[in-house]
């Protein structure tokens, strides 16, 4: 039965914060209703899981008790201007996480997986991308040739920079990287953006002479770069013909971008580490970039990014929200099932996870042909794997800090 039109709604009845750990950290919240309909919410913020998690258990839980599942955007507007000190990543990713639990809900109500909820399927599947890495060229190849075969038609290259120790994005023995690194401090590295401006355009150009015209070549420079130096990077790679060229400046400046967009072709993506359509605005107001890239999780949730990709529709940007290892796959499901129902969604960024990670979260979306497709369960189609999620598991990790050679602290 349906509750619309009901007198008695069903109620939110338990609020669950769980920072557990199966191999990396993760944030999850479940609401369970007085029905026994149980929602999942993702609300990881890396390096800052306890954070987020007090937000939650402190703050949002007790304001959720008694409350309709089903008033899903009056809960939304409630959590964001009834808090008066709104927007910030811990706020947005607390509200997101409770917006993907009550979409979950709603749709294990219906008994309809959440993209037909959003208006059905607009595409047969989903194109993604994965990452390739290597300290140099025939390294990077080796892992370019790896996802080719396993059917990926997208790859997102990343490759050692000569003269540096550490790289993001790559690791010196080509093992599997993770931004995080367990331990009760930053890790600190040093970063050289002219050296890496001298060889990283020679490195592209070599992977797109090794795989042809036909594959979708992405890069990230994460953040690193002044206007002008990203200027110069997206004009040496306008030959190779990239998919998008990623965070190449410090994403709380918005006019930088105007600056790169003058000078180049080069498709530009910019947005995950937004949090709400303002962040947003003006870059696709004044169509400065091509695709926006805010996560589920940290731009509040899936009634938020349909705004923002709404937003995006009418002005030609698309949309390719993150998905690195530390957005949950109840995140990704989310972000796969907006994928197969938004008209402007363009492509979502699949790392992967661990094996563990998967056992932890079981969840009904699936690679198939290279591509990704939300399965056809009720909700998120992702449940709780309990023996592997212990709330004493948590351990402190963070993300690299950044200096330059001279010991300046820059942008990691
Ligand atoms: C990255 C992330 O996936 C990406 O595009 O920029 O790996 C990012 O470094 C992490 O999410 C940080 O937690
Ligand atoms: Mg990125």
């Amino acid at each position: 039965p349906g509750w619309i039109g009901r007198t008695v709604p069903d109620v939110i009845e338990r609020v669950e914060v769980l920072v557990s750990s199966p191999s990396r950290n993760y944030v999850t919240l479940r609401l369970t209703t007085r029905d026994g309909i149980v929602g999942l919410g993702d609300a990881t913020v890396n390096g800052r899981e306890l954070a987020v998690a007090s937000y939650l258990r402190d703050h949002v839980g007790p304001l959720l008790i008694g409350r309709d599942p089903g008033r899903i955007e009056d809960t939304w507007q409630y959590l964001y201007r009834g808090v008066y000190w709104r927007r910030g990543p811990i706020g947005m990713a607390a509200i997101g996480a409770v917006d993907i639990a009550l979409w979950d809900i709603l749709g294990k109500r219906a008994g309809q997986p959440l993209y037909a909820l959003l208006g059905g399927r607009v595409r047969d599947r989903l194109a993604t991308y994965r990452h390739a890495f290597g300290w140099d060229l025939p390294a990077l190849l080796e892992q370019v040739d790896a996802h080719r075969e396993a059917g990926f038609e997208n790859i997102r290259v990343q490759a050692g920079v000569p003269g540096l120790d550490v790289v993001y994005g790559v690791t010196k023995d080509n093992t599997v990287y993770e931004p995080a690194g367990r331990a009760a401090a930053p890790a600190e590295e040093i970063w050289d953006t002219e050296a890496y401006l001298r060889s990283m355009p020679g490195v592209i150009a070599g992977v797109r002479e090794h795989v042809g015209d036909a594959v979708g070549l992405l890069h990230d420079a994460h953040h690193r770069l002044t206007p002008i130096q990203a200027a110069r990077l997206g004009k040496a790679l306008e030959p190779v013909g990239m998919y998008w060229l990623e965070d190449v400046t410090p994403a709380e400046d918005p006019e930088a971008l105007r600056l790169v967009r003058q000078h180049t072709t080069t498709p530009l993506a910019i947005g995950e580490v937004f949090n709400t359509i303002w962040d947003c605005q003006q870059l696709i107001e004044n169509r400065l970039i091509d695709y926006i890239r805010v996560a589920v999780v940290h731009a509040g949730g899936i009634s938020h990014l349909r705004k923002i990709f709404a937003l995006a529709e009418v002005h030609g940007v698309r949309a390719a929200p993150h998905g690195p290892s530390d957005v949950s796959p109840i995140s990704l499901a989310a972000s796969i099932h907006l994928g197969v129902a938004v008209h402007n969604f363009a492509i979502q960024e699949y790392m992967g996870y661990p094996d563990l990670v998967h056992e932890a979260f079981p969840h009904a979306w699936h690679v198939a042909d290279g591509h990704l497709q939300p399965g056809d369960e009720p909700g998120l189609g992702v449940t709780l794997n309990d023996e592997l999620h212990h709330a004493d598991d948590y351990e402190p990790a963070y993300l690299p800090v950044a200096r330059r050679r001279d010991g300046t602290l820059t942008d990691w």
